[in-house]
């Protein structure tokens, strides 16, 4: 048996629906290579079938409500929505607190895949045919196993609401719990799967720099505490002409979150930031998505 066959049968039993018809296709030697073949793939199924994978899978049984918010990041030289940010919130538009303080342990793997389905689903019927609006999926890195195991059902989903992979966008941030080496490898995976990343949180606690220097996003969001007041504040605006720099030298684009007003937002676009999002330019809006307001779009004119 070539070894290309052999590899080609492997492929195809990976994945669930095939499998049977594989085997009751193969005859003779080749019977017996598929019988192989299908135990060791069962083997991987029950190492990635571990613990996170049964309380995922328990989790879905567990009914928390919750829906989203969506909160639009604008690119402030072409003055058109870049994206829109998924957060979540209660079933009635209560604040993520109130469903964030159900999750523990036992369902925070469930929550994460559920929480990626209904921002897609939600996205999926809000956006405009046609639109090349990006979608941003806050993610928890603690709560992914193993991503090729942990990304199938927000493929699933994209693909039942043809909703663009390419137009993903999966933030995450870091903090002094986490894995490195486990979120460098989630990372690298979702890249190579078309996902476009972003550091959420960069400047803050341990959102920073050694990360940075491990794995180039496709974009960094600059923390709102080094925006605030940033029109009045000479360290701040020294600190981000010299961050956004690095940035652009690294490939990664620079957004600013948390502006709250029109200086802010013009002292920004002078030191070179084009992705922009706070509550000057819209509030977020519960399982909508919210128009910037006018006043922005006059200050950017
Ligand atoms: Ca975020």
């Amino acid at each position: 048996m070539a070894n290309s066959r052999r590899l080609r049968i492997l492929v195809l039993l990976d994945r669930d629906e095939m499998a049977a018809d594989v085997f009751a296709e193969a005859a003779g030697d080749l019977k017996e290579i598929v019988y192989a073949s299908l135990i060791r793939v069962e083997v991987n199924r029950m190492t990635l079938m571990s613990k996170s994978c049964v309380e995922c899978r328990n989790g879905e049984l567990l009914t928390l409500p919750f829906s989203m918010a969506f909160q639009p990041i604008i690119d402030v030289r072409s003055n058109r929505v870049f994206a829109h940010e998924a957060l979540v919130r209660g079933p009635a538009g209560e604040g993520a607190g109130s469903v964030l303080s159900a999750i523990d342990a036992t369902n925070r793997y469930a929550f994460d895949q559920q929480c990626r389905v209904k921002a897609i689903e939600l996205a999926a019927s809000l956006y405009e045919g046609g639109d090349d609006v990006g979608l941003s999926i806050n993610f928890m890195p603690n709560a992914v196993y193993e991503p090729l195991a942990c990304i199938r059902l927000t493929l699933a989903a994209a693909m039942r609401t043809k909703f663009p992979t390419k137009n993903i966008i999966f933030e995450f941030t870091e903090n002094e719990k986490l894995d490195t080496a486990h979120l460098f490898n989630i990372l690298r995976v979702y890249r190579d799967m078309g996902f476009r990343t972003a550091i959420d949180d960069f400047g803050a606690g341990h959102a920073g720099l050694a990360l940075l220097a491990e794995f180039q996003p496709d974009i960094a969001k600059l923390d709102m505490a080094l925006i605030r007041d940033i029109d009045k504040d000479a360290p701040r605006q020294k600190i981000v002409r010299h961050t956004v720099a690095m940035l652009h030298d690294l490939g990664v684009t620079p957004l600013c979150e948390g502006i709250e007003t029109a200086a802010e937002l013009d002292t920004l676009k002078e030191l070179g930031v084009s992705l922009m999002q706070g509550y000057f330019i819209a509030r977020p809006a519960f399982e909508a998505l919210a128009k910037p307001n006018s006043e922005m779009l006059r200050a950017v004119a």
